[in-house]
Order: C-alpha cells, then sequence, then structure tokens
C-alpha cells in the first residue's frame, strides 16, 4: 500500500515541481540581483528627480516611479545576464565522433542554452559527451554499462528544480531489466551521481513473470528530490490475482549522491503491482 501511495503523492510532487520549476525558470534570472539594484539606484533617481522636479506638483508621483521602473532594472538585468546567464564557452574536453548513438537536448549547465548530449561507444567502452549552447564539451566514461547494450540517453529531469538539469541514460541489464543511471554537468565537468559509498549509481527497471523492478523519479518540491526503486517479487503464483512482496527503497539525492531512506515491505497484488510505473521518470521513455 506504501508504493501505490508513494506513487500518487509522487505524480503530485513531479506536478508541483515542475510548475514551480517553471515559476523559478522564468523569474530567476531577473528577480533577486535587479530588485536589489532596482531598490537602490531609483531611489538616488528620484531624490534627484524629486529635487529638480519639486516645484511641479503633478508629476513627482508618477514620472519618477515610471522612470525607476523601467530604465534601471533593465540596464541592471543585462549586466546580470552577463554574468549568470552567459559563462564563458567550456574547454574542448570531448572527443566527439560523428555518429553517437543517441543524442538529446537538455539544459544542463542551467545557462538557459540547450547543450547535446549524446552517449556513444570507443573501443568497446561507452561514453556520454555533452556539447555546451555556450561552447565546448566534456564527457564521461560509462565503465559499468554493458558494452553489448544499446546504451541510450534518455534525457534530461531537473531533480532539484535549480534550472540544471540531470540526464538519465539506459546503461544495459539483464533479460528483463533495464539499468538506468544519472550523470550531471559540474561547472565544464560531466559527474555520474553515486550511491553513498561512491559507487555509480544505477536502478533497475523491468519485469519478468517472477519478477517486476520498477523506478519512479521525483523532484524537488515540498520533499526532497528522490528516485524510488520498486522490487516486486511473486510469492504465491497460485492466487488470483497474484500476489506479490513488494519492497520499496527511496534514495534521495543530496548532492551528487543518493542516499537510501528507509522503505517498506508489503504484499501486493499484481494489479497493485501494475499500478506502479516500471519507469516513471520525469516522462522520460524507457
Ligand atoms: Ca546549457
Amino acid at each position: 500500500m506504501t508504493g501505490i501511495r508513494g506513487r500518487s503523492v509522487s505524480a503530485m510532487l513531479i506536478g508541483f515541481a515542475l510548475a514551480a520549476a517553471a515559476c523559478s525558470a522564468g523569474a530567476e534570472p531577473v528577480v533577486g540581483a535587479q530588485d536589489d539594484a532596482g531598490e537602490g539606484s531609483p531611489t538616488t533617481e528620484a531624490a534627484t528627480t524629486s529635487l529638480t522636479q519639486a516645484p511641479t506638483t503633478e508629476a513627482p508621483p508618477t514620472a519618477p516611479t515610471t522612470g525607476a521602473i523601467t530604465t534601471l532594472p533593465t540596464s541592471s538585468s543585462i549586466e546580470g545576464q552577463a554574468e549568470t546567464t552567459v559563462p564563458p564557452p567550456c574547454p574542448n574536453g570531448a572527443n566527439l565522433s560523428d555518429q553517437p548513438a543517441s543524442s538529446i537536448d537538455a539544459d544542463v549547465d542551467g545557462d538557459g542554452l540547450a547543450d547535446v548530449v549524446v552517449t556513444e561507444k570507443r573501443n568497446d567502452v561507452w561514453f556520454v559527451a555533452v556539447t555546451f549552447g555556450r561552447g565546448g564539451s566534456a564527457d564521461l566514461g560509462l565503465f559499468d554499462a554493458d558494452p553489448f547494450a544499446n546504451v541510450q540517453v534518455l534525457g534530461g529531469i531537473d531533480f532539484s528544480a535549480d534550472g540544471s538539469a540531470e540526464v538519465a541514460l539506459s546503461i544495459g541489464g539483464g533479460a528483463y531489466t533495464q539499468s538506468v543511471a544519472f550523470v550531471r554537468a559540474r561547472g565544464c565537468q560531466l559527474l555520474r551521481l553515486a550511491f553513498e559509498d561512491s559507487s555509480p549509481a544505477a536502478f533497475l527497471s523491468g519485469a519478468s513473470i517472477a519478477n517486476v523492478v520498477g523506478v519512479v523519479c521525483v523532484v524537488a518540491g515540498p520533499g526532497p528530490a528522490r528516485v524510488e526503486q520498486y522490487e516486486f517479487v511473486l510469492i504465491d503464483g497460485a492466487a488470483d490475482p497474484l500476489l506479490y512482496e513488494s519492497v520499496y527503497r527511496p534514495y534521495t539525492i543530496e548532492g551528487d549522491f543518493f542516499v537510501r531512506q528507509d522503505g517498506e515491505g508489503t504484499v501486493l497484488s499484481a494489479e497493485e503491482v501494475a499500478a506502479v510505473g516500471l519507469f516513471d521518470c520525469g516522462g522520460l521513455g524507457l
């Protein structure tokens, strides 16, 4: 039951956080610094204006106010963009091939420019690489990826709702499962999100008759960003409906790590198991 409830809450959280992300994405580059600048500078202008215009009784209430809002924030917002949304290009750190195995667009460094993220295999080792919208590139070896799998970049999901997307990748798996990993940009580098023991993190999604494993992503909202790993094991194949033992393992995202939280086990019917998404991660397809 925890799993079902967890999922519906997850869906709500995703919706909420995406809405919050949309709001903050629009507001973020302009609000903080410009408001401060806008409050400081207009006061001076208003003061000088009111001094010069003091004899006139009609103008002061409207003219200084309009001038303060329209002119000053505009100039300071241009300065702000120069600092925060147009960082200098990165070095060309990736050895990019002409034929990536997969490619998606996502803003991984949060500068407002789309970046191109690809997967490619070199000498039987898979790499994820990014070409930044501002220029330059970086790559990262996926050494735990199956060299015989078709490693794909699934897309970006902004877990922390900070404008920089984390990138989900399918890195291979077993006969019935796919393993999903996450990377993010840090400055001009790519890094792999890891478990607490620093091993590269991967989550399983897939199903056989006896086993079902699912991944649910939850972006930051009222609660912390997390990835929930569900596992269902068939315990009564004679029952109608089939009965599965469920294990729910949530991992919160803290810094660059997935930190295991307490989960619960319970018994679910096949219908309840089916209601939990095998891969429910910000609309990304597996
Ligand atoms: Ca970008």
